[in-house]
């Protein structure tokens, strides 16, 4: 793979693999940016970043619908109004490391600690109208069989540039996600009010509001309504919960590939101030049941939980920063400990205590957890 044209990245990222280009931030500077910054947001390439001509570019609707269409950069931004979403990104191999450690059983992939995350704004075309535009099946909403039939659809992406495993990337999602008013998904060209970066998919990525990074296809040139699934190795062979006892890769065609994100939290910053303070501050991801609605810490491991204070939030799709100020008994000079965190979301659902490893180390959301010294 040829990385000598690849585009200057950001130097404030710690490298967890230079080639293809993988980098995160310290996630102790990421919680200090309710909207993340570009320079710390992180990067997960299966491929080279290439620096795109966006004035040729062009991204070809079609498959199942009426119309197929193509359009440029410019054209997308002429002939549809523009749509702004603030929503968290994140890879499904975020705490990969935290998992390896409290599991002691190796995993395979990049070995990313708890910054594979970002919340940025995200602007472009709703994926909605692009598909009504192209005469996807939504258009026979109302009809019944019809109706029935667009819920088995799947909508799929790609980019055709070579990647590891494969020569090309792709994805796919439900159509039912797309063609739902509620459901957020963009082709987006912006990011943080600014053209997409090369190294974020310029001209276009797919943005799918609280589904997993890896369906957020970057450089995107080609969108499908279909039958199936994505036939994509990113789709197939990678990001999936396989089942503990699968140590050796004959499991993925029988696991589903990951969608949502899982309800996750994560302690960023513990500081202790003498005599007896603590300073505690993190992060939260909304799961597939509903927005976090409180984030809660432990320093008994798990016995008796108090309430946080959310910092920040920012409609449907953002993530959660919280922060708590805790008094120490007096028991605990001297000592070490560790501080917990869950979050719980508005359905009532609580982040897991613990949870099975996994062979690709995805997916991990049992609580946040991180050490303190008195
Ligand atoms: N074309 C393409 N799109 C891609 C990827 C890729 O390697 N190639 N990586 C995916 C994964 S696994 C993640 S987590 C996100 C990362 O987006 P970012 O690099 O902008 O943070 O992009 C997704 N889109
Ligand atoms: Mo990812």
């Amino acid at each position: 793979m040829d990385f000598s044209r690849e585009p200057a990245h950001s130097d404030q990222l710690q490298v967890r693999k230079a080639h293809p280009w993988n980098a995160e931030p310290d996630v102790a500077t990421l919680v200090e940016h309710p909207l993340t910054p570009e320079h710390l947001v992180y990067c997960r390439n299966h491929c080279p970043v290439e620096a795109l001509d966006g004035s040729t570019f062009k991204i070809t609707i079609d498959g199942l619908v009426q119309h197929a269409q193509a359009y440029t950069l410019a054209d997308l931004a002429a002939q549809f109004p523009k749509k702004e979403i603030v929503a968290a990104l994140q890879c499904a191999g975020n705490r990969r490391k935290t998992m390896q450690d409290r599991k002691h059983h190796d995993v395979e992939g990049v070995l990313w600690e708890e910054g594979t995350i970002c919340n940025c704004r995200w602007a472009g075309v709703s994926m909605r109208e692009l598909l009504l535009r192209a005469g996807a099946p939504a258009v026979a909403v109302g009809k019944k069989g019809e109706e029935q039939r667009m819920q088995s659809l799947h909508l799929c992406f790609a980019s055709h540039a070579p990647c590891e495993d494969e020569d090309w990337f792709g994805a796919s999602i439900p159509l039912a996600k797309v063609l739902d008013e509620e459901g957020d998904v963009l082709v987006a060209y912006e990011m943080n009010g600014r053209p997409l970066s090369p190294d974020h998919g310029y001209p276009f990525r797919v943005v799918v509001p609280g589904y997993t990074g890896a369906r957020w296809v970057k450089w995107v040139d080609h969108i499908s309504v279909a039958e199936r699934e994505s036939e994509n190795f990113y789709q197939q062979r990678d990001y999936k919960v396989l089942p503990t006892k699968a140590d050796k890769e004959d499991w993925w065609s029988k696991v589903p590939p990951i969608l949502a994100n899982p309800l996750n939290s994560v302690v960023a910053v513990v500081q202790f101030e003498p005599p007896r303070t603590l300073f505690v501050k993190g992060y939260a991801v909304r799961g597939p049941s509903g927005q976090v609605s409180r984030v809660e810490v432990s320093i008994d491991e798990g016995t008796t939980w108090r309430g946080t204070r959310i910092t920040y939030q920012e409609g449907r799709w953002s993530w959660t920063l919280w922060e708590a100020v805790i008094g120490l008994p007096e028991t605990y000079q001297g000592r070490e400990g560790k501080i917990r965190s869950r979050a719980i979301d508005e359905s009532g659902e609580t982040q897991q205590p613990d949870m099975d490893w996994n062979l690709r180390g995805v997916s991990y959301s049992a609580v946040g957890e991180k050490e303190f010294r008195t």
